[in-house]
């Protein structure tokens, strides 16, 4: 953290040589992708010379299926992250153009050919090309005859399980944002522009910012969560309000001892803990009551995972 320099993003490739890459698709930026990452921020530095993520513009299952799998980071907040780490580069490439290589062709004729890298960093899974002929055996068995140093880098584990995106998507789709968030190393978050609601909340003392959730992530179950906003902390619902007859799912967040309008703003809610399910009440001085112990609860709940 604390690197405010540039961090070039390019969409094609273009020759970059000598710097040392990091491969994956990194959706999440997990504990285990910063490992990755990490290794090759830091080798570029010893080595004086510049680092660089490669990995896709859209994941590869979106080719492979036709349709993306639901994303735990949108693309501008991997970007973020992945920046975050101190990485010159990163190149987000069209899968599409590249899904006919071989690991062969694949690490001659892209890595080699344009960034003949110092060295190459990937998690111990991590696999590319037709029949997935690139891997972690194929990519040291190679750095001799091209030159470059490996680092395979072994997983990163919570307790004895070991992080993957593939959990923690699970996780988030149960709402265990707490341990999701452990095993990220931060927050699932959610941001957008502050749009004007119904106004309702007010009128029951609970004035609430209504985001989008941006579709192409992974949906929290219908419920109040605990959040950290940049404008300070709060509850959130997300759902379709059932109370008010909503039908279409939103998020509403009450930010606490806050009473400034932010329509138009950008509005980041990090999701630290879910307090309940999303419930119909008989009446809004009901739904009234359970915000004022939703409040109470997070001010209380002790974290577990
Ligand atoms: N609406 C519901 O219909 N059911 C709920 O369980 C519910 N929980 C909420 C919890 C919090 C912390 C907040 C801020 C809102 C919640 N709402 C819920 C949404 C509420 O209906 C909405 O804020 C007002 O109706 C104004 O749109
Ligand atoms: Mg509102």
């Amino acid at each position: 953290m604390g690197y405010n320099k540039i961090m070039q993003i390019f969409k094609e490739l273009k020759p970059n040589k000598n710097i040392s890459v990091a491969l994956g698709f990194f959706d999440g930026v997990h504990l285990g992708h910063r490992a990755v990452i990490k290794s090759a921020v830091d080798y570029a530095k010893q080595n004086n010379t510049k680092s660089a993520v490669i990995t896709f513009y859209d994941h590869p299952c979106c080719y492979f299926w036709g349709v993306c799998p639901k994303y735990i980071l949108t693309r501008k907040e991997r970007e973020k992250r992945i920046k975050s780490l101190g990485v010159d580069y990163i190149y987000e490439l069209d899968f599409e153009s590249l899904s006919g290589l071989t690991g062969q062709e694949y690490l001659k004729d892209v890595l080699i050919n344009y960034f003949t890298p110092v060295s190459i960093s990937t998690g111990w899974n991590h696999n590319f090309g037709a029949n997935k002929s690139g891997n972690a055996k194929f990519l040291r068995e190679n750095s001799k005859k091209y030159g470059y140093e490996y680092f395979e880098i072994p997983p990163q584990k919570l307790g004895n399980e070991i992080i993957n995106s593939t959990g923690i998507r699970k996780l988030i789709s149960e709402g265990r944002t707490e341990k999701a968030n452990s095993m990220l190393g931060d927050d699932f978050s959610v941001s957008g522009k502050v749009t004007e609601g119904n106004k309702i909340g007010r009128t029951i003392g609970f004035k609430t910012a209504n985001i989008n959730y941006p579709p192409e992530l992974i949906e929290l179950p219908y419920g109040a969560y605990g959040v950290e906003t940049n404008f300070g902390k709060g509850v959130a619902n997300f759902g379709i309000r059932p109370t008010i007859n909503g039908s279409n799912a939103v998020l509403e967040v009450h930010i606490l001892n806050f009473d400034e309008d932010i329509y138009g703003k950008n509005l980041n809610v990090k999701f630290e803990k879910m307090i309940r399910p999303e419930k119909k009440f008989s009446s809004l001085s009901q739904l009234k009551k359970q915000i004022q112990k939703d409040i109470e609860t997070i001010k209380q709940k002790k974290d577990t995972l």
